[in-house]
């Protein structure tokens, strides 16, 4: 099996809105594995740091705003796929795109609410996993369902 790690977090409209077990529970479900979790509410400069690639964005001080404006759940889920599959259980960034059965489909309505966050790609996952976490914070085990999820 080909693993990845990815960085998925409940931004403050997740947490605020009591959705923390039903999203880790779709990760979870899916055969996922979680190697890191922490809640923490980041600076403003931190979220600028995270949102770097949007500075130029018209909504990117409002964005970073809400990003800091509470606690948010920082997570590292791992898997074969997890990156490209974790974006498809997400959803599309605007809740009105989002497939029904999707994250945002079924649980957010607008895009400056849309609950949660993954990394986009291989390099973005690498960088937010160390923006985000301390290496000893990510933990490697095996998973005794492992055998039964990938045969
Ligand atoms: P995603 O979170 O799907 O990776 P993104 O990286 O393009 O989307 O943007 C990051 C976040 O910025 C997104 O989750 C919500 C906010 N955002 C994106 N486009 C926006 C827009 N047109 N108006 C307001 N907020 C927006
Ligand atoms: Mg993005």
């Amino acid at each position: 099996a080909e693993m990845e790690r990815t960085f998925i977090a409940i931004k403050p409209d997740g947490v605020q809105r009591g959705l923390i077990a039903e999203i880790i529970s779709r990760f979870e479900r899916k055969g996922f594995k979680l190697v890191a979790i922490k809640i923490v509410v980041p600076s403003k400069g931190f979220a600028q740091k995270h949102y770097h690639d949007l500075k130029e964005r018209p909504f990117f001080n409002g964005l970073c705003d809400f990003l800091s404006s509470g606690p948010v759940v920082a997570m590292v889920w791992e898997g074969e796929g997890v990156i490209k599959y974790g974006r498809k259980l997400i959803g599309a960034t605007d809740p009105q795109k989002s497939e029904p059965g999707t994250i945002r489909g079924d649980l957010a309505i607008v895009v400056g609410r849309n609950i949660i966050h993954g990394s986009d790609g291989p390099e973005t996952a690498k960088d937010e996993i160390k923006l985000w976490f301390k290496p000893e914070e990510l933990v490697s085990y095996s998973s005794n369902a492992e055998k039964w999820i990938y045969g």
